[in-house]
């Protein structure tokens, strides 16, 4: 396939209300950020994924936003927001803006016009109908909220702050164009494009994701804005099955360059409470999917790989083990993303392994899923107890993610000097960037290590275009797999368990690259009789031989 930049770009992704705040009122911060450019260059990524901030009533973090081309002063100001573009670059870092297209707050001028009446030009911004039909909003409760003023019902598959934008108007994609446009005129180097595959919906045929006018509509996105430019972007795409992922990332259609899936990041949910209620981690399960999306695509699509981002809970908690062998487990699951084939995304405070938060308190959360979820499941329909949906926040809550980046273990961890807008977990003296700068044998210089290698002249065309082939597929404990290109071959193979297990492949080792314990590489080089220890994970040149 014809090679892209972003084929061996890592990204890393910055939620901004929790990753440093510069002016001591709580909330992260543009200049915060700035800040840790080092940090982050030292680190090896290519791209920020900076998740929104721009001027927004924060009823869903930045995810309801009131004006596309305004910065909220949270985070600070437009020229705050350039100086983070221009010094980002300074440090061989492009800045990815998130782009909500699906919904905007309903403090933006467009819809506050839009309730005027029902003759106001920006109307048809928005979705209204004279009766609601039976779609439900994704935070809970039905998708439609009713307009007092205007007497008609406004569409909102998020937060009923959120309403739905009306693709369906052709003024709002040109409106939308021109905006998207002026970013990039701005300078930045690519766009996450938030639930873009809602935006073809068709109400009243009750259908919301992957609508008939989705990809029309994205390749005409793509034809006014990122055409002859070199810009990266990717979809954030619940609903995508391979596929629909090769609509979407095959280079000849024009519409973006990658999409995430979820399939492996719900893969342990609940038939009906989902999140709230998580199956045991099924390793063969894992691995299966994982392979199929590896294998689907052979240069008519691209992957992002991600085990974590602001909606999901610490992969280090879920699928590793936040205890004993944290560090261990944290390095393995990391060498299993890394070595596949796709583009790399690193969402913050992943690269010291931070774990899953626990509070007492549900009024300790802020997260507007939580609170929706909680009202329905366990107030209204009495579906889930108390205690049930609490096991469900300490396992599966978005806010897992969100509370704030552990800096050091000075108060709030260094990332304020005010009151943070979201508790820290107190496991911060412990685990932070400082310890982990510190340690040559750490989770950061590990992750360091990884982003080296996939750069590296000798394993750089294997571990970014190399076939996947997955080997033991059928073990309920070793994740193992083959990435080829030409005629080198990678083996990767990772014990995702505490106990210790022994293996047999029949292949024959050229090299150690990397081993996730300290160990001497004779050890470990009899591939016939292979003893892994617990979430123990190796990276090896195999011989051609
Ligand atoms: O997420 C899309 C989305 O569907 C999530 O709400 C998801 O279903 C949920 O988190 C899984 O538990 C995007 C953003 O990433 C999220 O932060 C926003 O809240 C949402 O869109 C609305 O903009």
């Amino acid at each position: 396939m014809e090679k892209q930049w972003w084929h061996s770009a890592v990204v890393y992704q910055i939620y901004p209300r929790s990753f440093c705040d510069s002016s001591g009122d709580g909330n992260g911060d543009l200049r915060g950020i700035i800040s840790k450019l080092p940090y982050l260059e030292k680190l090896g990524i290519d791209l920020i994924w900076l998740s929104p901030v721009y001027l927004s009533p924060m009823k869903d973090n930045g995810y309801d936003i009131a004006d596309y081309q305004a910065i909220d002063p949270r985070f600070g100001s437009m020229a705050d927001m350039q100086t983070l573009i221009h010094t980002a670059k300074q440090h061989n870092i492009g800045i990815m803006m998130d782009l909500v297209l699906n919904h905007t707050s309903d403090q933006h001028q467009w819809f506050q016009q839009a309730k005027q009446s029902r003759d106001n030009p920006y109307r048809d911004y928005y979705i209204w109908r004279d009766q609601p039909n039976q779609i439900r909003s994704v935070f809970s409760g039905p998708a439609w909220q009713f307009d007092n003023t205007t007497k008609q019902y406004y569409f909102h598959l998020f937060a009923d702050a959120q309403p739905d934008l009306n693709w369906e108007n052709p003024k709002v994609a040109t409106e939308i164009q021109q905006m998207v446009s002026w970013w990039v005129e701005q300078g930045v180097a690519g766009f996450r494009l938030d639930v873009i595959d809602l935006i073809g919906k068709q109400i009243d045929q009750g259908i919301t994701e992957n609508g008939p006018r989705l990809h029309p509509l994205l390749q005409q996105m793509h034809q006014a804005c990122f055409a002859n430019k070199p810009l990266v972007t990717v979809g954030e795409t619940w609903g995508a099955t391979p596929e629909i992922a090769k609509l979407y990332s095959n280079p000849q259609r024009q519409e973006l360059s990658m999409v995430f899936q979820f399939e492996h990041a719900s893969i342990d949910w609940h038939p009906t409470h989902g999140k709230w209620q998580v199956q045991p981690f099924n390793l063969i399960k894992l691995k299966a999917v994982m392979s199929k999306w590896q294998t689907c695509f052979d240069g008519d699509g691209w992957n992002a790989l991600f085990w974590n981002n602001h909606d999901l809970p610490r992969i280090v908690s879920r699928w590793g083990n936040d205890g004993q062998y944290r560090e261990r487990s944290a390095k393995l699951l990391a060498t299993l993303l890394h070595g596949m084939q796709g583009t790399p995304y690193i969402y913050q405070g992943e690269e010291i392994a931070m774990t899953n938060v626990r509070f007492e308190d549900l009024d300790d959360y802020d997260d507007i899923e939580i609170k929706n979820s909680y009202q329905e499941k366990v107030l209204e329909q009495q579906s889930l107890s108390h205690q049930q949906f609490m096991q469900g926040v300490y396992s599966s809550a978005r806010d897992n993610a969100r509370t704030p980046m552990q800096w050091g273990n000075s108060v709030n961890a260094g990332f304020t000097q005010g009151k943070p807008w979201l508790a820290l977990n107190p496991n911060y003296s412990d685990i932070n960037v400082a310890n982990a700068l510190d340690r040559k044998d750490s989770v950061f210089y590990h992750y360091q290590e990884l982003i080296a290698l996939r750069k590296s002249a000798e394993y750089s065309d294997t571990l970014i275009y190399g076939d996947f082939a997955l080997l033991l597929a059928e073990h309920p404990q070793v994740f193992a797999y083959v990435r080829q290109h030409q005629q080198q071959r990678l083996l990767v193979v990772a014990n995702v368990s505490e106990q210790e297990q022994q293996i047999r492949l029949n292949l024959s080792v050229e090299k150690v690259v990397l081993n996730n314990l300290q160990q001497n590489d004779e050890l470990v080089s009899d591939l016939e009789a292979l003893r892994l220890a617990p979430y123990q994970a190796i990276v090896y040149a195999l011989s051609t031989r």
